[in-house]
């Protein structure tokens, strides 16, 4: 009997400490419905003159590969200056909307990886798709997530994969060099990835003051306070420049 409730008051132990480790371990948020929430819009900006995208070497797979000529995403900036594909995000923020309902899908279409940045949600599934009829290696490169290197052959139309860190990943194709992409894992649903103009809009933000953070793969990060009047907007400009 005393043996039986050692058992008890161990597995009780251990259970408290699993608990302790993933409440410390991950940023909680709680999402629910926003009422007179605000919108912050806004805009990401090159400081300086825009580069020329450089033309992909696609040399593999050509009947598929090479239907279009492919420019490096690296950073793409529109006639007005604006950079495409940067993130933009809170960082402080512990309560607001609910992550939106549907799946966040990764493709590998024309071998290219669409979206060039996806957005999905700690601990939900990316759905990442082949609709190539050819093998594709879909290889992820981060620190807080474990690195994710499967073969995805051309029968194999889709996998799911989960992270549990926010992080920006980076995924590769071992398959064909030239491919690249992003992942951003979010700890929360205010994220969003600039237009080809470079501008984003967060909606639904509760009225407060906020930090504002911008990720561009070839420029970095910067941030900005913000504060968000309810059931207003506030806008938010970013200038990033080449080191
Ligand atoms: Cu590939």
């Amino acid at each position: 009997m005393l043996n039986r409730i050692d058992r008890l008051a161990r597995v009780a132990v251990v259970v408290a400490a699993a608990a302790l480790v993933s409440a410390t371990s991950s940023f909680a948020y709680e999402g629910g419905a926003v009422s007179g929430g605000g919108t912050i819009k806004g805009m990401v900006k090159l400081n300086g003159t825009a580069p020329e995208p450089e033309v992909l070497d696609v040399n593999k797979d050509k009947k598929v590969c090479a239907v279009t000529e492919k420019k490096s995403n690296e950073l793409v900036v529109g006639s007005n200056g604006g950079i495409r594909y940067a993130v933009v995000s809170l960082t402080n923020i512990s309560k607001g909307k609910a992550f939106p309902e549907g799946e966040s899908v990764l493709d590998q279409e024309g071998c290219e990886y669409l979206p060039y940045v996806t957005v999905v949600a700690q601990d939900h599934e990316l759905v990442i798709k082949n609709s190539d009829g050819i093998l594709h290696n879909i290889h992820t490169y981060s620190e807080k997530n474990k690195p994710v290197n499967r073969a995805q052959p051309k029968f194999k139309k889709k996998i799911k994969e989960t992270f549990s860190e926010p992080e920006m990943i980076k995924v590769t194709c071992d398959v064909h060099g030239w491919m690249r992409g992003w992942v951003a894992v979010a700890d929360h649903p205010y994220y969003a990835v600039t237009d080809e103009n470079g501008a984003f809009e967060l909606t639904d933000v509760p009225a407060g003051d906020y930090e504002i953070k911008v990720w561009q793969e070839k420029l970095g990060e910067s941030t900005q306070k913000v504060s968000v009047p309810g059931g207003g907007e506030a806008t938010v400009t970013f200038e990033l420049a080449q080191k």
